[in-house]
């Protein structure tokens, strides 16, 4: 009796420990809604960027610099470094990087992709969030992304280059989906392609392709991506350039199913009137995401060479912060510090360093030394 006694308490103690185990198991680990969200079947942590990214409309603007770490002026693939972090102390809060050429050592800009793959990995363990455009070669010319040869029909399913577009893709993916961090987990990368489109200075702009075809172009890219690839961690940004009207900005807009971001690229800031109309700008591109519970940013802006010494808290923060809409974009983008030419960030010794400080140093602005936890939800 004693026997079996002791082995029915060890079954019954083993019963309790078992499901007690099943019960850590079967816990819905990591499972979140994002609704709304392009890919419903993203990653936790890009559903948890997604969620964030919303929740953070009103609270801030984070600041953004394209090739932020791979090189500066006058320096070079030097591990670390930032023109940014150089003159704040802190690193930009978004990084942007470019996968144009993708399928050679280095992108157009010269960025080796191995080591933008690393560059993307140290920004996202550090908490910062990763953006990439794609400035793809014409792919019927041969040329590169300027080259404004007719292309996109021959691309969409039934075109001559239709199966060259899709190896491209398949280029895509596998970048997308080598991006893991330290767990083996997916990097979430807001990805912009065909950016700028309103323009014509692409191949896929405005003048370049019908409105069907750039429609077709974007949504085949996603579903692409997303369903026959299998790429789960990637949020889409919708980028037109300013300045214009609603009705334009929505002409060639894939629809509710293919957008996460409602983005603005915007140049050329730098007299009052052009500030008022970055402002209207800014509150239109607000209104129409929150109309479609979107996420919108200034995806990108700036001004070469920063020759106006206030620009950064006067002709940038103020004006976004001036409108109770504008100042829901959740992130800007400035572009790449290439040279002393060609620049749209500050680094050390550049006349507006002292307003870039205060730049930094408004509540309102967000780095990556106060930028919360973007991956947890
Ligand atoms: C442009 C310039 C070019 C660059 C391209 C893609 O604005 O900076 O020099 O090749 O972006 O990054």
């Amino acid at each position: 009796m004693k026997k079996f006694i002791s082995i029915f308490f060890f079954l019954f103690i083993s019963l309790i420990f078992c499901s007690k185990k099943n019960a850590t198991e079967s816990l819905p680990n990591k499972e979140i809604e994002a609704p709304g969200i392009v890919d419903q079947n993203a990653t936790y942590e890009t559903k948890a960027l997604y969620l964030n990214l919303k929740k953070m409309m009103g609270k801030g603007i984070m600041f953004g610099h394209q090739d932020d770490t791979a090189y500066g002026i006058d320096w070079a693939y030097t591990p670390l470094r930032s023109d940014v972090k150089e003159v704040c102390g802190s690193y930009p809060a978004v990084y942007g990087w470019d996968i144009g050429d993708i399928g050679n050592p280095a992108n157009l800009d010269g960025v080796g992709f191995d080591l933008m793959k690393l560059l993307i990995k140290q920004a996202y363990k550090r908490g910062g969030i990763n953006t990439v455009s794609m400035h793809i070669d014409n792919p019927v010319s041969g040329g590169d992304a300027w080259n404004v040869t007719g292309a996109v029909d021959q691309i969409l399913p039934g075109g001559a280059k239709y199966a060259e577009y899709k190896k491209l893709l398949d280029l895509v993916a596998d970048f997308f989906t080598s991006l893991k961090g330290d767990n083996g987990e997916l990097i979430p990368v807001i990805f912009r392609p065909y950016h700028e489109h309103t323009g014509s200075w692409f191949w896929w702009g405005q003048n370049n392709c019908s409105k069907e075809e750039f429609i077709a172009l974007w949504q085949f890219t996603v579903t692409y991506l997303r369903d026959e690839k299998n790429v789960h961690n990637l949020l889409y940004a919708y980028s037109p350039n300013g300045y214009i009207s609603n009705a334009k900005y929505l002409e060639r807009y894939p629809g509710d199913d293919f957008v996460d971001v409602f983005g603005l690229d915007t140049y050329n800031l730098r007299n009052n009137d052009q500030k008022t109309e970055f402002v209207r700008q800014l509150n239109r591109v607000v209104l129409l995401a929150q109309q479609r519970n979107k996420i919108p940013a200034l995806t990108e802006v700036g001004l070469n060479k920063i020759p106006i010494n206030n620009w950064w808290t006067e002709f940038l923060l103020k004006p976004i912060k001036s409108d109770s809409s504008s100042k829901k974009i959740v992130y800007l983008l400035v572009w790449r510090n290439w040279t002393r030419e060609h620049h749209f960030a500050p680094f050390p010794g550049h006349a507006s360093v002292p307003d870039f400080l205060k730049f930094y140093q408004d509540p309102y602005t967000i780095f990556e030394d106060d930028l919360q936890d973007m991956y947890s939800y």
